[in-house]
């Protein structure tokens, strides 16, 4: 049983390491280090300890010496995972002769064979299987690489830092020197051996400084670093302009490898990423391909200052550098959209997937807050709460305190502290001196788990002309935490009139006029405000571009005209949909009004009940939305696209997932026959003619064309189902082919399968196509007289080119089956589940950190039909029944899943 690590046990290092001097000879087989670590006791200690333990997993140790005398047996202690030196009292010299083997590191980390390469991964603990090292990220020190290996098999041998030296020794191999100038946790360290060839460029940088910028692949690759070239200087231009931070380094490499368990790694000055992050070009990458390219590498390259130059204490800040880091990302996203309404598109996109990953995790067993409190291991933490909700934090910051006083707060953290390990407060404390305002309650967004729900109450006096909100807010009970304290929220207000006018957002006792939205905070349990100067009831809105990560549900008063309360809010979601200025608004109201219909024709789907698939006032504004000439096609793709059965699923007391697939492909197939003229029309005139380009407008008419055609598929329309084969078989760029596929997939035409055997033919020897072929039957449905999804998956999983070792592989396949095909997964004749328990078994023995992230799809077992829920807990128990045989992450996973109360 892994034991549990609380973050009040943190404890200063024992000593101090100031400079490493690595020596590789490196070889798949078995690799041999020489670590020689200067090192000195921490005198500041109340109590300083003598006895120094350094972390080591999966090495062979050859010696240890002191200050060049090798060290008897009796003055060290060796157990599996650790190597304890007694009697460390003085600076000294260590040197540690250890062997390991990158050919049996299938966990892919620490340093690994991919294809023909070896890699690093070293965050969080993978240093430790590298050689025996104070692995934890407040030991910093100054790195000097000595890499050896055979010149033929490895032509390219980098490390962090600068090249400062390179020979060839007389026997084949030859010797590469790197030397960091910045001292770093071993966290950061990166290792890459192989043979590849790179895109190099200079890059002038804003002190007049050249950088040499270098894009690291295998040769069949070179014609793919173009994007990721642009990329990067789009991102130290931006971080030059925007933050005022520049490239500390004259280089900066990035290295893209297909075996990689994350994106990527921020390495000092030499990131990692996994291919699908770093590679592109118009046969292999689709828009959404090339956007997340710019901004993983956004991301990687704004944690040089965000996460390198300064570093976390302990794990437990994760937060600190990833949320941070992200909100760094999507700024930058955003900024390179540049149009407001594309940047709009950005925010509700970054909305979506946080209500789908994070608001379902604050709602599991394994909901925790941005700054955890307790953990067995760390990487089970790399989450969406730490990363978007920690993102969503910081956005909750410079609202609060405005661009320019969270700048002065940002450019405060970082010069005080450059170049040290810090926790959340030194960020906090930043932003505390340069507003001048105390954020102890603000400070509970890093303490408390869950989403807080808003409820709002309005009553509207027509006498008096006012509009009363009674506003409170709770949080659920969460894991360990049953109750909380109210959140400091920022609380954005606008109204509209029903014709759309904007109208004034003023106080009783205020005289202003504007109609702009205005900011309020929330910090109570209940608050009310009093707006006056209305002659009709109004229109309201709030979480004007989704200012703070709340659910919110607004109760109208139901005493106008006869209306119940109801067919009101549905009344002014319509009314929103239409005239609403704000973008996130505006979709928010129309994804309700769908949510509704779906959720009531679930409730009500009784068999011979025959319900209505969508009110009136729905189809109205769908309408009003196709038709809508003003409204770009990346938003209306948005505003036309019916909420996911994940999040469909989540709206309910009980998830039943055939339900809930069941009632949107009616909902699908109603609006796809009602419409299908102005579909087909919409489809037609947003087709992509003559060359590919990935920018933000032609890619908003692809996805507009994709939501078209998926309407269209539900109603069995011919004329749009002879267009997704055209696209299937002809269409120009990747985008628009793997529509068309996805499209024939759903269908029952005679060519489907033909289409789908072309291109896994054409597609195979391309990892990034192949894997987006297998997501594309994994997330499919099963049609009539085929066989199921899951016996297809099944079958995939044990073909030749396909790898239970790739975790690309096991991601397009596997996670996608289990995270985004519900209906298929939780089948009730547990078929699925059954799958679940094989390939978690399988993988857990080759990659425990993939197989935790299987486990965790069935973390919320809890919220299913009963019919399921004890299927799923039968499995999980199951696995806990036989806990020696799984990897400790997973029986964390597990264990939370079955135990932790909610
Ligand atoms: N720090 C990297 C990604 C990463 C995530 C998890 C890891 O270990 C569990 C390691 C690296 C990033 O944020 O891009
Ligand atoms: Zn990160």
């Amino acid at each position: 049983m892994a034991e549990t690590i609380y973050r009040k046990d943190y404890q200063a290092p024992s000593h101090w390491v100031d400079t490493v001097r690595l020596e590789f000879d490196l070889d798949p087989e078995s690799t041999s280090v020489t670590s020689t670590l200067s090192v000195r006791p921490n005198l500041d200690l109340d109590t300083p300890q003598f006895d120094w333990v350094l972390n080591g997993e999966s090495l062979t140790l050859v010696s240890v010496a002191l200050n060049g005398t090798p060290l008897p047996e009796t003055a060290y202690t060796l157990t599996d995972e650790t190597l304890t030196l007694h009697n460390i009292v003085e600076p000294c010299e260590v040197t540690i002769v250890n062997r390991f083997s990158p050919q049996a590191n299938t966990a892919l980390q620490g340093i690994y064979v991919s294809g023909e390469n070896l890699m690093s991964q070293c965050e969080s603990q993978g240093f430790r299987r590298i050689t025996y090292y104070p692995d934890r990220p407040d030991v910093l020190a100054r790195f000097k690489v000595v890499i050896r290996a055979e010149k033929r098999r490895y032509p390219v041998l980098l490390s962090n830092g600068n090249p400062s030296d390179a020979r060839d020794l007389d026997d084949g191999r030859h010797e590469v020197v790197w030397t960091d100038p910045f001292p770093k946790p071993s966290y950061l360290f990166a290792l890459v051996a192989g043979n590849l060839v790179c895109q190099r460029e200079l890059f002038e940088l804003k002190d007049g400084r050249n950088a040499t910028l270098e894009v690291w692949v295998e040769p069949r690759d070179l014609d793919k670093t173009a994007h990721t070239m642009e990329s990067l200087k789009k991102s130290i231009r931006w971080d030059e302009e925007r933050f005022g931070l520049e490239l500390d380094l004259d280089g900066f490499r990035i290295v893209a490898t297909q075996d990689f368990n994350f994106g990527a790694m921020e390495n000092k000055g030499l990131n990692i990423f996994n291919a699908r992050y770093a590679l592109a070009n118009p046969k292999v990458a689709t828009d959404q391909d090339y956007a997340n390219i710019e901004s993983v590498v956004g991301h990687e390259y704004f944690h040089n200052w965000t996460g390198n130059r300064i570093t976390l204490r302990d794990w437990f800040q994760l937060t600190l550098k990833e949320g941070l880091t992200v909100f760094r990302d999507q700024e930058f996203s955003s900024d390179m959209l540049g149009e407001e309404s594309a940047r709009a598109v950005e925010r509700i996109k970054n909305v979506i997937a946080l209500r789908q990953s994070q608001f379902r995790e604050d709602a599991s067993p394994m909901a925790h807050p941005i700054r955890p409190e307790s953990y067995q291991k760390i990487d089970n933490f790399y989450t969406a709460t730490v990363y978007e909700k920690g993102a969503e934090v910081i956005r909750l910051l410079q609202t609060l305190l405005g661009w320019e006083t969270f700048r002065k707060g940002f450019d405060d953290y970082i010069q005080t502290n450059d170049g040290n390990a810090v926790t959340c407060e030194a960020f906090l404390e930043a932003m505390e001196r340069a507003s001048g305002r105390d954020l102890k309650q603000f400070k509970r967004w890093y303490s408390q788990a869950g989403t807080p729900r808003v409820t709002v109450m309005t009553d509207f006096d027509p006498k008096t002309g006012n509009y009363t909100l009674q506003v409170s807010q709770s949080t659920p009970a969460t894991p360990g935490q049953s109750v909380k304290k109210p959140f400091l929220i920022p609380f954005p207000v606008s109204f509209m009139s029903e014709t759309g006018d904007p109208l004034p957002v003023r106080l009783v006792g205020e005289t202003t006029t504007s109609t702009d939205k205005r900011l309020f905070e929330l910090t109570e349990e209940r608050q009310t405000f009093v707006f006056t100067g209305f002659d009709h009831e109004p229109v309201l809105s709030l979480n004007h571009g989704f200012a703070a990560p709340i659910q919110l549900e607004i109760a109208l008063n139901d005493t106008e005209g006869g209306m119940t309360a109801e067919q009101k809010t549905d009344k002014h979601r319509a009314l929103q949909a239409r005239f609403e200025r704000d973008a996130f608004v505006r979709w928010d109201a129309l994804n309700q009004l769908m949510l509704q219909s779906l959720r009531e024709l679930i409730i009500h789907d009784i068999p011979g009940h025959h319900a209505e698939p969508i009110s009136r006032t729905l189809m109205d504004a769908f309408d009003g939305v196709i038709n809508d000439a003003t409204i770009s096609p990346a938003y209306k793709a948005l505003l036309m696209t019916l909420p996911s059965e994940t999040l469909i699923g989540d709206s309910l007391t009980l998830i039943d997932p055939q339900a809930v697939a069941h009632a949107r492909q009616r909902v699908r197939t109603e609006l796809g026959s009602r419409y299908s003229t102005s579909l087909n029309e919409l489809v037609e005139a947003n087709l992509t003619r003559g060359d590919y380009t990935p920018d933000a407008e032609s890619a908003g008419r692809r996805s507009l064309v994709r939501v078209g055609l998926d309407y269209l598929m539900a109603a069995t329309d011919k004329h749009g189902q002879l267009l997704a084969c055209e696209l299937a078989e002809n269409a120009t760029n990747l985008t628009d082919r793997l529509t068309g596929l996805t499209m024939v997939n759903q269908t029952r035409l005679q060519r489907k399968n033909d289409l789908l055997l072309k291109s896994l033919r054409e597609w195979m020897s391309e990892p990034l196509l192949l894997n987006k072929w297998l997501a594309i039957i994994a997330g499919g449905p099963s049609m009539v007289g085929e066989d199921p999804v899951v016996d297809r998956v099944r079958e995939l999983v044990n073909c030749a080119f396909v790898s239970l070792k790739n975790p690309n592989n096991v991601y397009a396949l596997v996670l996608t089956f289990f995270m985004n095909n519900p209906a298929e997964f939780h089948r009730l004749d547990g078929q699925g589940y059954a799958l679940w328990l094989e390939l978690l078994e399988k993988t857990d023995k080759l990659n425990p950190h993939v197989a935790a992230r299987i486990a965790r799809t069935l973390e919320n077992w809890r919220r299913y039909t009963p019919a399921l829920a004890d299927q799923m807990y039968m499995v999980l128990n199951d696995v806990l029944t036989r806990r020696d045989e799984f990897s400790p992450g997973v029986i964390e996973i597990v264990d939370k899943a079955l135990n932790n109360p909610l």
